[in-house]
Order: structure tokens, then C-alpha cells, then sequence
């Protein structure tokens, strides 16, 4: 084959958000608007480009297959060496992170909008991961966006396309110079490096014994379908019937793929009925999860870090690698700080989305990290990973032999509780009880590894018994603005930490509301979720 150059000009508007580059999919079906963006994406590695190998893969969502099939002819006329391509395109966004990893590869591109809704009138979106397997920092995006801000033409080899069904190696020669294309399996990477993370033996007598835990899933209609089949069903025994929704589809049947109590409604319903003791949501890329416990006992994404920071002995990963430290986004609450306090560790401070969390872990200073928004994760990759945490979830609970609710109020008893709330796109006023303010910033943060600064990333204000507000910009919508509230109010252990945390938190809801004078501002008088 032959490579040739096509020209183009620049398209504005493709500037990453806080995880890549999220547009409508009419946006992005629009002619040359994915080939500019993969062309200024691959002409950011600079000399690494020539020869470098890359793993391809995505959500399911609509439009994945044939921007992966164009993606593979733009990848061979830049020179590529091999690309590694999930079958039918499907590959989680902890799956890519774990095979750039363990084939060493120069990085990776996730098809996905992540929980955004998908279809041809809904979200696409394109990520690139770097050769530590995590999100591209800053420095990279940036890069990405000035080359589509001057780019003048892509190159591409047509005619290197396989059938993406077919798992194997097909060998190109492009410009007289090899090119390959490995359709690997989607799950067999990752379904390994679980397996060496947990013991599935002890994880299978547990749920297979019917006496253990009743787990029910939901990947809700996204890329996780198969990796429940395989690692939950499969490995350890969870029944069949108990996987719903495990079939990726292009527009996620329609729904919100986004494990929240709002838009797993569904599972939540399930959970009710109190017939089984695990209940289990992730989003379209598998990064986020939701963990439920019997009759629907909701544990916030932030109790979950904490109670996990709290139980990681349970984990055999971290009896052999030890703890190194903690760090959560700056909204998420400050649960997981007093665990780390109490086992004498670190625990850093990051502005929100995953790239940050990945210099803290090269440098060996955390082992584990969290964001309010459902994401879970440790060093084992450098993604937030849905299964990953289910399985720790189900190490807790097997070593424990508690319930869900049991650990998390065992929990509130020794640590407190940091009652928690965030409200995107809120609107209301009120009146209050009076907190003082103790300091009010707008979040900056300096990276201790590479010394890196990123501003503007939230304004805080703290009140003198620690409380928080917290406002930002979403950086992950395509169109519009969402802001983002967050509402954290801490209780100390022996005080009344079993409240109901909407009756708790009204108060600073309101002065949040009031503060900002949201309702005038934007003219909403609700939140669209609250979580
Ligand atoms: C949101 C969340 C953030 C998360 C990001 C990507 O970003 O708040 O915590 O890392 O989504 O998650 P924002 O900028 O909209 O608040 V995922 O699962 O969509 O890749
Ligand atoms: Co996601």
C-alpha cells in the first residue's frame, strides 16, 4: 500500500475537556472532523510517531466501528507500526490502559463520551492515553490542540483495513515498510491482570456457594457487557440471569449510561426487593461504578475510597505491592483523608479527572485514588476502574463476611462521616443556619512530581467546622455549560452519623444556593441530578 496526503483545514472547537474530546456525533460524522483531530493527536508524538505502537477501542457507541476502521488507515500512512484493535472495536477504557501497559506500547485511543448518552443524535468522543497508560497530561492535549489549529492536511493508507470480528495479525507493507493490525480479544488483557490482582478461588466460593453473596450487575447497555459475562458469570459464578443489560448497543437501549441512583433507577428497583446482597452499575466506558448493597443501600462514591482505603489488607495486590498513599479529586469529601491519617499516609489533593492522579502513582506516592463522580482506582492501571472496585468490593466483603450497609456504618462509627452532596446544574435560594467562612480559594494545583500548575480548577469556600462548597465548570458536556455544586459537611464519630444526608445537608445546600445566587443567575430553579 501506498500512503498519501489529503488536505484539510483547520476545524475550530477541538480542544480536549476534562477527559479528551466530547462532541455531538453529528459533530464529529462532519467531513474531516475525526481525521483532523487523529492526525493532530498523532503528529503530537513528534518523534515517537514513526514506528510506535498504539491499541485502538471503544464504548460500542454509535459511529465506534467506522472511526476505528478510518482511524487504522490514518494510523498506517503516519507510520505506525501496529495497532492493536479491541474485536469489533470494543475495548473499556481500563482495558486500554492495562494493555498500553502490559505490551508496552506508545499509547492508546478510546472511542467514547464516556456516561454520555450515544447515538447519531446524542455524544461521540476520542481520548488519547499515553505510554503510562493514563489519560495524556495537559502538556499533550495542548500540543493536539494547536496542531488542529494549523493542521493543513492528514495522511492515511486506504486500502489497510481488516475485519475487525476476526480476532489475529494481518501484515501490511505501507510505503514499502511493515504495518499490523492485531485484533485482540476484549476482555483476555484485563481478565488476567484481575485475576493476578485478586484470588478468584476464595472470590468464587464465595459467590458461587449461594450462601455468600448474591451479586446482581448492570453494565447498563455499555462496553462492560462482556467483561461481566467473562470475569463475574463466568470466573465466579455469578448466574447468568443475574447480569442484565449486558449487550453492548449503539445507543445504550436508549439510556443514560451512567451508574447514578437517577440513571440506574433500574438496578436500584432490582435491589429493592432485597433478594440479592451486591448491587453493581457501570458507565459506557467502564470506568465508573456504582455499588449498592442489600435492599438498596446506596454507598456514596466517596464512602466507598474511604471504606476501600480502610480495607485494602483484604486485597492480595496490596499485601504484596504495601500502600504507598491516598488521593482524591479536590470535590470529593474528605473521608478517605482520615483514613489516611489514621494509617499515617499521605493523602494528595488533585483538581478533577484522572490525569492527575497518574504522576502521584509513577512516583510511587499513592496506591489508591477516587472522584466523588463514581470513579474508583489504584495503581494496578491508570484509569478509574468500574470492575476493578466491584472486585475489591467483593474482597471487603468476603473477608468480612458483612454486609455492605454493616461496613459502611461500622465505618461511620470509627472514622465519622462526611456527609456529602453534589448538585450539577443547580438552582435554588434559601435561608440557612449561619456557617463562618474560613478561607474561600479558587483551586490550583501544583503536580509535587513534575512541578506542572493547573489553575482554576473549582472555587472553595471552607467554613470554620470544615465544611465545603464547592463550585465548577463540567469539562465533559458537548454543547452548553453545566456547573457543577458540591456540598460536604463533616459529622465526628459518636455524633449522629446515620442521618438522612439530604435532611443534614439542607441548610449548607442553601447557602450554597443563596451564595452564589444561582436561581437569579441562571434562571434554573432545580438541579438536573443530584448524587
Ligand atoms: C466529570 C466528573 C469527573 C470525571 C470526568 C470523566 O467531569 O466530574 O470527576 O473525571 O467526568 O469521567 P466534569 O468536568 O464534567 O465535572 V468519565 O467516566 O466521563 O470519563
Ligand atoms: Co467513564
Amino acid at each position: 500500500l501506498k500512503s498519501e496526503s489529503i488536505k484539510t483545514s483547520p476545524i475550530d472547537g477541538q480542544k480536549a475537556g476534562t477527559s479528551g474530546l466530547r462532541k455531538p456525533t453529528k459533530v464529529f460524522t462532519s467531513e474531516n472532523y475525526l481525521e483532523n483531530f487523529i492526525q493532530a493527536t498523532l503528529s503530537a508524538l513528534g518523534d515517537s510517531l514513526v514506528g510506535s505502537k498504539l491499541v485502538l477501542g471503544g464504548d460500542g457507541r454509535y459511529f465506534c466501528d467506522v472511526a476505528a476502521g478510518r482511524i487504522v488507515e490514518i494510523c498506517a500512512g503516519n507510520g505506525v507500526s501496529e495497532v492493536f484493535v479491541g474485536q469489533n472495536g470494543i475495548l473499556s477504557t481500563p482495558t486500554v490502559s492495562c494493555v498500553i501497559r502490559k505490551r508496552q506500547l506508545t499509547g492508546g485511543i478510546v472511542l467514547t463520551a464516556s456516561h454520555n448518552p450515544g447515538g447519531p443524535d446524542n455524544d461521540f468522543g476520542v481520548k488519547f492515553n499515553v505510554a503510562n497508560g493514563g489519560p495524556a497530561p495537559e502538556s499533550f492535549t495542548d500540543k493536539i490542540y494547536a496542531n488542529t489549529r494549523s493542521i493543513a492536511e492528514y495522511r492515511v493508507a486506504k486500502g489497510a483495513s481488516v475485519d475487525l470480528s476476526k480476532l489475529g495479525r494481518t501484515e501490511f507493507t505501507v510505503d514499502g515498510k511493515p504495518f499490523v493490525v492485531e485484533v485482540i480479544d476484549s476482555v483476555a488483557d484485563y481478565e488476567e491482570l484481575m485475576s493476578s490482582i485478586f484470588d478468584f478461588d476464595r472470590l468464587r466460593e464465595f459467590i458461587a456457594g449461594g450462601t455468600g453473596c448474591s451479586v446482581l450487575a448492570n453494565p447498563l447497555h455499555g462496553v462492560m457487557g462482556p467483561y461481566v459475562k467473562r470475569l463475574l458469570c463466568q470466573r465466579l459464578g455469578v448466574p447468568e440471569s443475574q447480569a442484565v443489560n449486558c449487550v453492548p448497543l449503539p445507543d445504550f437501549g436508549g439510556g443514560h449510561p451512567d451508574p447514578n441512583l437517577t440513571y440506574a433507577a433500574e438496578l436500584v428497583n432490582a435491589m429493592r426487593s432485597g433478594s440479592y446482597d451486591l448491587g453493581l452499575a457501570f458507565d459506557g466506558d467502564g470506568d465508573r461504578n456504582m455499588i449498592l448493597g442489600k435492599s438498596g443501600f446506596f454507598v456514596t462514591p466517596c464512602d466507598s475510597l474511604a471504606v476501600l482505603a480502610a480495607n485494602l489488607e483484604c486485597i492480595p495486590y496490596f499485601k504484596r505491592t504495601g500502600v504507598n498513599g491516598f488521593a482524591r479529586s479536590m470535590p470529593t469529601s474528605g473521608a478517605v483523608d482520615l483514613v489516611a491519617k489514621r494509617l499515617g499516609l499521605k493523602c494528595y489533593e488533585v483538581p478533577t479527572g484522572w490525569k492527575f492522579f497518574g504522576n502521584l502513582m509513577d512516583a510511587k506516592l499513592i496506591s489508591l485514588c477516587g472522584e466523588e463522580s463514581f470513579g474508583t482506582g489504584s495503581d494496578h492501571i491508570r484509569e478509574k476502574d468500574g470492575l476493578w472496585a466491584a472486585l475489591a468490593w467483593l474482597s471487603v466483603l468476603a473477608d468480612k463476611r458483612a454486609s455492605v450497609e454493616d461496613i459502611v456504618k461500622a465505618h461511620w462509627a470509627e472514622f465519622g462521616r462526611n456527609f456529602y452532596t453534589s448538585l450539577p446544574g443547580v438552582t435554588l435560594t434559601g435561608g440557612g443556619r449561619s456557617y463562618t467562612v474560613a478561607s474561600a480559594d479558587n483551586f490550583s494545583y501544583k503536580d509535587p512530581v513534575d512541578a506542572s500548575v493547573t489553575s482554576n480548577q473549582g472555587v472553595r469556600v471552607v467554613f470554620s467546622d470544615g465544611s465545603r462548597i464547592i463550585y465548577r465548570l463540567s469539562g465533559t458536556g458537548s454543547s452548553g455549560a453545566t456547573i457543577r455544586v458540591y456540598v460536604e459537611q463533616y459529622e465526628a464519630a459518636g455524633g449522629n452519623v446515620l442521618a438522612d444526608p439530604a435532611e443534614t445537608l439542607r441548610p449548607l445546600v442553601e447557602v450554597a444556593l443563596s451564595l452564589s445566587r444561582m436561581a437569579e443567575l441562571t434562571g434554573r430553579d432545580a438541579p438536573t441530578v443530584i448524587t
